[in-house]
């Protein structure tokens, strides 16, 4: 059975497109647009509860949120090399870095896009240009977060920028900077619209 990904082209559900792109694997697009409130329906509420895009539903499992969402491509293709193997050293670093992506780097951005100040450290996750040091850290000499292997860390932290430059932003970090548009020049590299 082919795995359907409920999509909207002007949503964050191009994260997960661009993971099955680069697993290059069949999914059939189903279309839920957000300006029909499509992923607010009951029904679309079976599959993610939030309402919210992406969603992907592969036979009877369901699937929301891009970070679990690349985890289980990676791991149910583990041919395609999207991941370090469970068991090696760099596995924990990768598990650390796909739940950054979304549990401070994605809050991180959203609060510098929106402008929204705040200093107070209990809300869980720091300011966007500490988290831009983070990903410098990580990134290193790359040209991927793991080195010479692209893997879905790539697409998760590789995305947030992606989105930030369509919406108009820089990071003002050429180290990222360029680091995007590496990302960008693959073949199937994450497009917007
Ligand atoms: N952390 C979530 C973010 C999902 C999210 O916020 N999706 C947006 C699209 S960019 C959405 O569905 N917004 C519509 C809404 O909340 O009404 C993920 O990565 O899946």
């Amino acid at each position: 059975m082919t795995m359907k990904l409920y999509f909207d082209p002007h949503s964050r559900a191009q994260v997960a497109k661009w993971m099955l792109d680069e697993a290059g694997v069949d999914y059939e697009i189903v279309p839920t647009l957000l300006r029909e409130k499509a992923h607010k329906t009951p029904e679309f509420r079976k599959i993610n509860p939030a309402g919210k895009l992406p969603a992907l539903v592969d036979g009877r499992t369901r699937l929301f949120e891009n970070a679990a969402i690349c985890l289980y491509i990676a791991e149910k293709y583990p041919a395609k090399k999207l991941a370090p193997p469970v068991g090696t050293p760099a596995r924990g670093r990768f598990l650390s870095l796909m739940v950054y992506s979304t549990a401070q780097l994605e809050p991180a951005m959203g609060d510098s896009m929106l402008r929204l100040r705040s200093n107070n450290s209990a809300r869980g996750w720091t300011d966007f240009e500490e988290a831009k040091d983070a990903v410098e850290r990580e990134l290193g000499d790359g040209p991927y977060l793991f080195g010479a292997q692209f893997t879905a860390a790539d697409v998760m932290i590789g995305s947030m920028f992606i989105y930030l430059r369509a919406f108009g932003g820089r990071s003002n970090r050429p180290r990222i900077d360029a680091y995007v548009e590496r990302l960008q020049a693959r073949p199937k590299g994450m497009r917007f619209g």
